[in-house]
């Protein structure tokens, strides 16, 4: 397998920056205080140094916002819905270009990064249509000649801050909805994504200044925690989602809170998949390698359990081993490769310490776990994906590691599977594989997790349903039909055309 000098990589940086109208080379600064690094996980090289933004700076950008949420949220919704509308054509325009710095990036396949692009598309074409109906309901009052009705009105500034792992797709679930709702967003990327973050909101800027939207629409800050920090304390800031650990959103969470902010939470995923007797063994394959493996494990909705009944487990870790060993592990820019690279040698590190976890409670390591590619890329950090048989549901296993470790525990009673599932921190996403419609509809019902699937994997959530979780993944519900009411200010209005004054409850005064 060939492997990409630093030259190509950065030559395939300037070619989707260029695309989505920035200069490279321009971006670029010394080595400085006032500069980070911009990685890349598929070398684990710099490409250069790209100046930072400073707390000043980020507070000077939410007055900025406020003054653009003053006009912007008095221009007509569906009016608000063609920025959306124009980002969605230029994201399709530029699919490949984003997809390329995604790549660069995050260390994902063409095909992958391709599809978190897709992503953002669909929720801007979801986010065009709900902007004719961010509809209220009409209540009967209990006065006569009265109207009681509910109204939505923009909200204000919408401070996102992503993760890594999917650098555009979430923010495009955010803004997407939050422009259509009559919003103005800033955005902290992660460190690691700053490039394609600077592609999408540039993408974004050109759409807001076709339609004639009001300038800084939508900014980014560039930086580190310190500069998020900003958007999470600044009280002008009306709703917070964020994307990240558990450990970032116990951490920003009551910082919101304590200033009355809104709160929106993304948190850890620990998703497991349940395979019964009568499931059908080549389709539970499939769906769990590529959930398990694929995007490195990296995923949010990363299957990380496998829950398979005692009578067909050999048969299917057999073949979920020997697909492991099938699997082109290299850099995300060859032919063919189907994992890439982890993010950083942290990530290479909290794998190691799992596996050596696992180990030690009890664990048998039944393939993969460990690093290649180090001559070809000796600061990259390149893993085959494992598989571990545990003896039960240990520590281990309850904690989240961001990488591919698939844990294989069996059971006999359906009842015990599905508490097994439910008895780990976080609540993301789930899965069984069954023919059996009973066993079936017992998960579906018992999973305490956000999202819960028949017949297919944990991850790759459609933009059409609701996305989140529930205990520590935070319960924020992002994209999806309903999720447009967190980016908008509810009201209750009481219209009264009787000409009398009748009082609520019969309460006489006067
Ligand atoms: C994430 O991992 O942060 O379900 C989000 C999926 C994607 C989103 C994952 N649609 O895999």
């Amino acid at each position: 397998m060939t492997f990409p000098s630093q030259d190509a990589i950065i030559q395939l940086t300037r070619e989707g920056l260029a695309a989505c109208g920035i200069d490279f080379d321009s971006l670029l600064t010394d080595e400085s205080a006032q500069s980070m690094p911009l990685p890349s996980p598929i070398t684990g090289q710099v490409l250069g140094h790209i100046a930072v933004d400073t707390p000043e700076s980020a507070a000077e950008a939410v007055a900025k916002s406020q003054q653009a949420f003053r006009q912007w949220k008095d221009v007509p919704a569906p009016v608000r819905g063609k920025v959306v509308q124009r980002w969605g054509r230029l994201l399709e325009e530029h699919k490949d270009d984003l997809a390329k710095l995604v790549t660069v990036e995050a260390g994902k396949t063409p095909s992958e990064a391709a599809g978190e692009v897709q992503e953002m598309i669909d929720i801007c074409e979801l986010a065009v249509g709900q902007s004719r109906q961010m509809y209220g309901k009409t209540m009967p009052s209990e006065r006569p000649g009265h109207r009681l009705m509910e109204t939505w009105h923009p909200l204000g500034v919408v401070g996102i801050i992503t993760a890594f792992n999917f650098p555009v797709a979430p923010y495009a679930w955010n803004t997407a909805l939050a422009i259509a709702c009559g919003d103005t967003v800033i955005w902290k990327p992660s460190e690691a994504s700053t490039l394609s973050a600077l592609g999408a909101n540039a993408l974004l800027a050109q759409a807001a200044k076709e339609e004639g939207a009001p300038d800084n629409l939508n900014l980014l800050l560039v930086g580190d925690r310190s500069v998020g920090e900003v958007l999470v304390e600044d009280e002008r800031v009306a709703l917070l989602s964020a994307t990240g650990s558990v450990p970032m959103g116990r951490a920003v969470g009551p910082k919101v809170q304590q200033r009355f902010g809104r709160l929106l939470l993304e948190l850890g995923g620990n998703n497991a998949a349940i395979v019964a007797p009568s499931a059908d063994m080549d389709l539970s394959l499939r769906g769990a390698v590529f959930a398990a493996a694929g995007t490195a494990g990296q995923r949010c909705t990363t299957l990380r359990r496998l829950i398979v009944h005692a009578d067909i487990v050999d048969e299917l870790v057999g073949k979920i081993v020997d697909a492991y060993g099938t699997l082109s592990i290299g850099a995300p820019t060859e032919d063919g490769v189907l994992v890439g690279p982890l993010i950083s040698k942290k990530a290479f590190d909290d794998m190691q310490a799992a596996l050596e976890a696992a180990k030690a409670q009890g664990g048998e390591v039944l393939c993969g776990g460990g690093r290649v590619l180090a001559d070809d890329a000796p600061d990259a950090y390149y893993v085959e994906p494992a598989v571990v048989k545990m003896p039960g549901q240990t520590e281990i296993v309850e904690a989240e590691t961001f990488a591919p470790i698939l844990y294989v525990m069996e059971y006999t009673d359906l009842d015990d599977a599905i508490e097994l599932n439910n008895a780990v921190p976080q609540g993301l996403s789930s899965a069984i594989f069954t023919q059996d419609q009973a066993e079936a509809e017992r998960f579906l019902a018992g999973s305490d997790t956000g999202i819960a699937n028949v017949n297919i994997g944990t991850s790759g959530a459609e933009i059409g349903g609701a996305f989140g979780g529930t205990k520590e993944t935070g319960g924020g519900r992002e994209s999806g039909a309903d999720s447009w009411q967190a980016y908008m200010r509810q009201a209750t209005n009481t219209v009264n055309y009787s000409g009398e004054l009748p009082l609520a409850q019969g309460v006489k005064f006067l």
